[in-house]
Order: C-alpha cells, then sequence, then structure tokens
C-alpha cells in the first residue's frame, strides 16, 4: 500500500513518522512533482499538480474538518474525499465557544474592565432562560457544541439544512434563506456559526439574518471567514444592535495588520484557534479508515462533493 502526503504549511516529517509507525507495511512518501502513482494521500492545501497527477487515488484524507478548499480543486471522479470526523476536534470547539458564550453571559469583558479600574462592582445576574443560544449548523462539532451548552442549562436552537433531532435542542431545518432559518435566527441572544461553507452558505452572517437576532446579541464565527459579511457586522456593532462578536476565522487569513477587526472594543479576535487538528488522534483515525476501506467497508466522513460537506 502506497500513501503520499502532501501538506502545504504544515511539516510533513511527524506525519510520516506518526503514519509509518501505526501501518508499519505501507509505504510512505512525501509527494513530489512525477512522483509515482500512490494508492491513499493525506492532504492539506494540495496544488491542483497534485490531485492531476494521482489521479488514481482510491481516497483522499483532510487532515482537517472543513474541505471547501479542497473542493475547489479538480478531483478524479473516483477518488473519494474523506474529512476528519472529531479526532479531537469537537472538544476543543466546545470549550471553545462555551467559554465565548459565557464570557457574554457573565458579562466577563465588563467586570475585566471595571476592575481594571480599581472598580468593585456588580450587575444584575441576566436571565438564563432569556439567553437563547443558536448553533448554525449541526455536524460532528455543531451537536458537541449544543450539547455543552445543555450542561450549563442555556435554552439551546440548532439549525441544520435536513432535519436533526438532539433531546433538549429546539432544532430548526431547511433552506438557507427558508423560514426554518427565519425561526430559528429570531430573538437568538448568541449565534454560533459551525455550518460548512458552500455557495449556499457564503455570507450567511449578513445584515438581515444579524438583524433578526435579540438586540444586544453577540455573534461567534468559528466556521469559516466567508460566511460572515464583515462590513454588515460592524455596523450592527456600531449602531449597538449587536453588542460583540468572538471570530476565530477570517476572510483573509492570516487577518491582515490594519484591519478593523484587530482593534475593535467589541470584537475578540483569535488566529483560528478554536479546533485545532491533533495529529496523533488524526492518524489513528486515517489508518483505521485506510483499513477499512481495504476491507471493503464503509466509512464516515466521506464528502458528497455535489452538497460540498
Ligand atoms: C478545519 C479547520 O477545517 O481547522 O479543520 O478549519
Amino acid at each position: 500500500m502506497h500513501i503520499t502526503l502532501c501538506l502545504t504549511d504544515t511539516k510533513p516529517e511527524p506525519w510520516l513518522a506518526g503514519l509509518q509507525a501505526a501501518w508499519p507495511e505501507a509505504t510512505l512518501s512525501v509527494w513530489q512533482p512525477g512522483a509515482p502513482p500512490a494508492d491513499y494521500a493525506v492532504v492539506w492545501a494540495p496544488p491542483q499538480q497534485f490531485l492531476d497527477e494521482q489521479a488514481g487515488l482510491q481516497a483522499l484524507f483532510n487532515i482537517g474538518a472543513g474541505v471547501d478548499a479542497l473542493l475547489q480543486k479538480r478531483i478524479a471522479p473516483g477518488t473519494l474525499v474523506v474529512r476528519l470526523d472529531d479526532a479531537g476536534m469537537s472538544v476543543q470547539m466546545a470549550e471553545f465557544v462555551t467559554h465565548a458564550v459565557i464570557r457574554h453571559f457573565r458579562e466577563l469583558d465588563g467586570y475585566q474592565a471595571d476592575v481594571a479600574q480599581g472598580r468593585w462592582s456588580y450587575r444584575k445576574p441576566r436571565s438564563r432562560a432569556a439567553c437563547q443560544v443558536g448553533v448554525l449548523g449541526l455536524g460532528v462539532l455543531g451537536e458537541r457544541v449544543a450539547r455543552a451548552l445543555q450542561v450549563f442549562e442555556f435554552p439551546v436552537r440548532g439549525f441544520s439544512r435536513s432535519p436533526k433531532q438532539i433531546e433538549g435542542v429546539a432544532c430548526y431545518s431547511g433552506a438557507m434563506d427558508g423560514a426554518g432559518l427565519h425561526d430559528f435566527l429570531d430573538g437568538l441572544q448568541v449565534l454560533i456559526c459551525l455550518l460548512p461553507l458552500t455557495p449556499e452558505t457564503e455570507n450567511i452572517l449578513n445584515h438581515e439574518n444579524l438583524s433578526r437576532l435579540a438586540p444586544g446579541a453577540h455573534v461567534i464565527n468559528v466556521a469559516r471567514g466567508a460566511h460572515l459579511v464583515e462590513a454588515d457586522l460592524l455596523a450592527l456593532l456600531d449602531s449597538g444592535q449587536l453588542s460583540g462578536a468572538t471570530l476565530d476565522v477570517f476572510r483573509t487569513e492570516p487577518l491582515p495588520a490594519g484591519h478593523p477587526f484587530w482593534q475593535h472594543p467589541k470584537i475578540t479576535v483569535t488566529p483560528h484557534t478554536s479546533a485545532r487538528t491533533l495529529r496523533e488522534e488524526s492518524i489513528a483515525q486515517i489508518v483505521g479508515k485506510m483499513h477499512a476501506l481495504q476491507r471493503g467497508e464503509p466509512i464516515a466522513g466521506v464528502v458528497d462533493p455535489t452538497r460540498g460537506y
């Protein structure tokens, strides 16, 4: 079995060593132009030349959860595209998002500002029952986030394209511009975007949709920068309609110097770090799936290119 690695901006050596240890009989190589065809590939942002030359791959394993950039490339129709499916990411996402929600709900930024002024102050406790939190996108990560929020007894809503049922979560579904989405958004105190990026979901965090949230709502985007219309968010923050935003992903990454988000007092910026790929967990998952494919068994995380996730 020949596995090739093509990892842009990621050091291949630890992946090579880990994959070799997990599957000692496999032949591993770091892809170079003109390399012989492999059976499987482990990739991150591969160039088109790689995909054209390795058109006979049985499967392409993306070392991330999102495949939007990969699907913009030409991929041979016979090659399965497989994304990471949790592999230690969902617990990280749950802790990142619940931290952001609690920081908003408990007004921790306000307390921090008071303390910085030497002020011992109290704020009136907010009503938890009124703090409706909505998770936009109920894939593996979204569902885990919804469950984590329930631990703190927030009323949780979820939205997905196809209907889902999650105990204790008010689930809405439908088209990205339909009544289900509007009902989901109406009056939310916190909106969390965890959608895959597709032509349908691009710019979904726009003026019209964000205006449906409760006055003073907080927006958390941990999906992709292109979900958000940046100027619309800035206008709604500046008018006071929204109280804040936690943004981990951006249209251009790294966020360019001088971008208004850097210094905005109502925006918390983090450098696309909400759920990092964990190498050991990912290797174990990928090799497990390769073995399953060898045995002719179905695997989780296979991307449907027509849906885009
Ligand atoms: C991913 C990411 O797609 O880190 O996994 O954004």
